[in-house]
């Protein structure tokens, strides 16, 4: 088989490396120790941990370097090429960590091990050094990382458009049993993943008025004055293919001051104040905010959006005018913006903005324009997450951009009126603003009527928004919506983050899947092989045994790698029912209490994941989970039965240890809640069954697992619909054994025995008859399909049987597919030309 992949031609040549200055790995990574970064003394194996940053930082930077000549070449080629081209715009792109990705793409792993021989470095080591670029919350953001991914090894002419946080996802760290928030100083030891570009800097004006102007042909116009503003700097960051000679752009903007000086200040003799203020304008791309699912409306926020959408359009549109002038016929057709949820949403009228206000254009031209290039992703169905911005706050802060927002809606409800004569209530329910005392502005809608596409992100996603939550909008442009479930890059998922696996599936099937994933499918047959089973076993062992060491070092237990390492780990959220798990944890532990234990499999209970600062109920299962561990972790009975930990901090680099040593993982949210989830598909690549509810792609990891190899429990999305109409926890609870114990476990203070009454909130909660989130009512379905999981675990063949086919069914959720859709069914674009 010829082998591309591994084609010395893809890789510099010695020739090529020489032209353009730059030396062998070692040499470049030496230079960089001594001269770059001015580092004297050798640094050995026994040197300290300031010495291994540095030599982290000296491999970034010979990486980078060598990423360069291509990066320029790729911006080249897309800038040359009249393609469509794609911009993503989202708020958040959580990329975690960059050096070892790039070293697999470029194919240096050997190079590199050897360049850090010298220093009896070994690259595990010094990888880890790397802060995590957190720049998102959870999915959303994690989801636009992996896109970027996938585009770039589809050779996808698409640019990525972002801000850079100053501050990423705070640190979590727990005391007490309780989460402490610490800020997140990423950029501490400098990035050496970005290069400045401040020649391309944008200005960007907030607050003043709108005012009418005469043009040259005496036509009123408006114009925004008064306004202050702020400039963006963008830094761009590498974004590798794989062995494709393709290096892709993030460009993450800056804020910073407009360095015009208020002199009336300055002549009062206030220069340290004036100069102080401009700190304001820095402000913007201080801090992520760290809600995952609920809006805060804080001005700075909206303030990040309009930042990040209005230098995102001035470039674009710069470009474009240095190649085609004022004449933007075409600009639709050639350019497509990806809004990542409703955060970007002020893309519409802001390109309305631009096209009428800077260059010319008459509202039909450029709504012409508009909505041929813009697209909206929507990332949830929780209403309590649909973005809405006070109308006052907009005026105050984007006054012309509410102008525009205004006549938008005024000619949709004219077609609103069209569609449905009279009918006022669907006016009301349909208006991009929310009347009342204090109006507000509908996002999704604006994003909805100022799109050619919207999508959600699985298929039980995209069914319900077309029949609940934008009903009407789907009744009236059916053609608009589409669904595109989400996935994951497998070269960061699988290849890199298990690596055991990678040369097992390299060595059975070859190498092909690290770009085609629906190769894996090949499996499948060795299922039945109880050679190969046995190696893969071996090899969930081997990193088991990896996260056993890490869980030891990050909270002090001890996992025993023979026991079942049952996981779940995302964003602390009540749909998303971690509370469910650790109800669980209890019955099991009240099981070991009364020495029912027949029957039973020991297990390692993982939960990880940050709850928003300010949601309270989230913080308190936190709290709970701490304490059933403790409780549990402490009991002699216990020992040989159950571990439970609370993974602290949990981000994309501990994901890369924790899914490949996963066994059962727990997706497990109330049906119809959860849009799709990733998560679940990072643990089905890497060998995990699941345990879950028909929600988001959790159908569709079952539809390609096969039903029998995936452990199903709760109610649909119907019956959930249903049950909520005569729902009774406390007739449920008294009426089961098990339920009614451990929920007096729960209440009489077994966890908590210092602070009486610290969960009434959460069992008051649970007991709710408008519990939203259905707990005690998939209470027992979930508890006997765990009583399945523990069966089949016992039958170690046929698990591993059915942990192979859950891999060899995973090809459908690689993110090249849904890039692959992306493209063809929204996008339009095709693959870059190779170069000249
Ligand atoms: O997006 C998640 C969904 O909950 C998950 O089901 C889906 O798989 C994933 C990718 O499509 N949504 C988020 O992660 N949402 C956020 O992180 C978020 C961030 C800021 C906000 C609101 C939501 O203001």
């Amino acid at each position: 088989m010829s082998n591309t992949l591994t084609d010395p031609a893809k890789k510099p040549s010695a020739d090529t490396l020489d032209s353009l200055g730059l030396l062998d790995l070692p040499s470049e990574v030496n230079r960089h120790l001594k001269i770059t970064l001015g580092h004297a003394s050798p640094i050995n194996s026994d040197s300290d941990e300031s010495d291994q940053r540095y030599l982290y930082r000296a491999l970034a930077i010979a990486v980078r370097d060598r990423l360069v000549p291509t990066w320029q070449q790729t911006w080249r080629r897309m800038e040359q090429s009249d393609d469509r081209k794609v911009y993503y715009l989202s708020l958040e792109f959580l990329i975690g960590r960059s050096l070892t990705n790039a070293i697999e793409n470029l194919e240096l792993s050997d190079d590199v091990r050897s360049a850090l021989h010298n220093y009896g470095s070994e690259l595990e080591e010094i990888a880890d050094r790397e802060h995590d670029a957190g720049l998102g919350n959870g999915g959303l953001g994690r989801l636009a990382a992996c896109f970027l991914d996938s585009c770039a090894n589809l050779q996808l002419p698409v640019v990525g458009y972002g801000i850079r946080y100053e501050y990423g996802m705070f640190h979590q760290h727990i005391e007490h049993g309780r989460q402490v928030e610490d800020p997140d100083h990423w950029l501490r030891d400098g990035n050496p993943w970005e290069i400045e570009r401040a020649e391309h800097t944008r200005r960007i004006r907030f607050y003043g008025r709108t005012e009418t102007y005469y043009d040259a042909s005496g036509q009123p116009r408006p114009r925004w004055v008064e306004s202050r503003d702020v400039l963006a700097v963008p830094f761009d960051m590498p974004i590798p293919g794989y062995r494709n000679e393709t290096v892709n752009t993030l460009r993450l903007w800056k804020a910073s001051t407009t360095d015009v000086f208020d002199l009336s200040e300055f002549n009062a003799g206030s220069y340290p104040e004036a100069v102080a203020a401009k700190n304001d304008a820095e402000q913007i791309s201080m801090v992520l905010y760290p809600n995952d699912a609920s809006e805060n409306g804080k001005e700075l926020r909206l303030k990040q959006q309009y930042f990040l959408v209005s230098a995102s359009l001035q470039d674009v549109i710069e470009r474009w005018v240095e190649q085609n002038g004022d004449d933007f016929t075409k600009f639709g057709q050639k350019n497509c913006f990806q809004l990542n949820d409703t955060h970007p949403a002020c893309a519409v009228p802001e390109l309305m903005r631009l096209l009428m206000d800077e260059h010319g254009l008459e509202w039909d031209d450029a709504w012409e324009v508009v909505t041929r290039c813009m697209a909206y992703t929507n990332h949830t169905l929780l209403p309590e997450a649909l973005e809405r911005w006070s109308v006052g706050l907009f005026s105050r802060l984007l006054p012309r951009l509410l102008d525009i927002i205004y006549e938008i809606n005024a000619r949709f409800l004219k077609l609103v009126d069209q569609q449905w004569p009279g009918d006022i209530e669907m006016r009301r329910e349909m208006s991009l603003i929310e009347e009342g005392d204090n109006p507000h502005i509908r996002m999704a809608y604006l994003a909805i009527v100022g799109s050619f596409s919207v999508n959600g992100v699985a298929g039980l996603h995209t069914e319900l928004l077309e029949s609940g939550l934008f009903k009407n909008f789907h009744t009236l442009w059916p053609r608009k919506f589409n669904n595109k479930t989400n996935g994951v890059t497998q070269r960061r998922w699988l290849s890199h983050c298990n690596p055991g696996l990678r040369e097992l599936l390299n060595e059975t099937i070859g190498e092909g899947w690290q770009t085609d994933l629906t190769k894996i499918s090949e499996l499948a047959p060795y299922a039945k092989d109880p050679a190969f089973r046995k190696r893969w076993q071996d090899i969930k062992l081997a990193n088991k045994k990896r996260l056993a060491e890490l869980v030891l070092k990050n909270t002090g237990v001890q996992f025993d790698t023979s026991f079942m390492f049952d996981v779940q780990v995302k964003r602390i959220h009540e749909y998303k029912r971690q509370l469910l798990n650790v109800l669980h944890v209890i019955h099991l532990y009240d099981r070991i209490q009364r020495g029912e234990t027949k029957g039973m499999v020991p297990r390692c209970v993982l939960i990880g994941g940050k709850a928003a600062p300010g949601y309270h109920v989230a913080k308190l299962i936190v709290k709970l989970i701490n304490d059933v561990a403790s409780v549990v972790n402490a009991d002699a009975k216990c020992q040989d039965l159950l571990k439970v930990v609370f993974f602290p901090n949990y981000r994309v680099s501990s994901m890369e240890i924790i899914c490949p040593a996963t066994e059962l993982s727990e997706q497990i949210s109330t049906a119809g809640k959860e849009a799709s989830g990733t998560g679940n598909m990072k643990f089905m690549m890497n060998g995990s069954l699941t345990i879950g509810t028909l929600d988001g792609a959790n159908i569709e990891i079952r539809d390609n697992a096969g039903a029998e190899n995936f452990f199903l429990f709760g109610m649909d999305a119907p019956e959930v619909t249903e049950a909520k109409k005569d729902y009774r926890p406390n007739e449920i609870i008294s009426a089961d054994d098990d339920i009614s114990r451990l929920m007096s476990l729960l209440e009489s203070g077994t966890f908590n025995p210092t602070n009486p009454g610290l969960y009434d909130l959460l069992t008051g909660g649970l007991r709710s008859s408008h519990d939203p989130w259905l707990t005690i009512g998939d209470l027992r379905s979930y508890i006997d399909a765990q009583v399945a999981v523990a069966e089949t675990y016992l039958d170690t063949d046929r698990w591993n049987e059915m942990s192979i086919l859950n891999t060899a069914g995973s090809g459908w959720f690689s993110s090249d597919r849904t890039i692959q859709q992306y493209a063809q069914d929204i996008w339009d674009v095709r693959a870059l030309p190779p170069k000249a």
